[in-house]
């Protein structure tokens, strides 16, 4: 009784803070600067949106895997501007540049929503 309790008060919670606009997804955001992924390493939940944004005259790729082996979970060849994805499955998600793979890299952890586990 009391768990059922403190999720349902959970719920209410969290749609009473990001109102009722866009219920749970977000869009977070990774700077590419000096050839850098920041922050190198986010969390998101499920459905989030995850946009990578190139702050410089370089190209850079967004590839998904272990550098320097694309997993084909997401690519993005030669980013001008931007890059958007939203992952559909929880788990960590390593990714890197496939132009500077030396150096460009970083992880996207999807977690599940505030809405399953209950
Ligand atoms: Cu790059």
């Amino acid at each position: 009784m009391t768990a059922k309790n403190t999720f349902s008060l959970t719920g209410f919670l969290l749609i009473f803070f990001f109102g009722s606009g866009g219920v749970w997804a977000e869009t977070v955001e990774v700077k590419i600067i000096k050839s850098t992924f920041i922050p190198a390493v986010i969390e998101v939940k499920k459905g989030d949106t995850i946009r990578w944004v190139n702050t410089e005259e370089l190209l850079h790729t967004v590839t998904s895997g272990k550098a320097p082996m694309p997993d084909k979970e997401f690519n993005a060849a030669y980013v001008k501007k931007e890059f958007e994805v939203t992952l559909g499955n929880e788990g960590f998600f390593d990714y890197y540049c496939e132009l500077h793979p030396a150096i460009m890299r970083g992880v996207v952890i999807v977690r599940p929503t505030g809405e399953e586990g209950k």
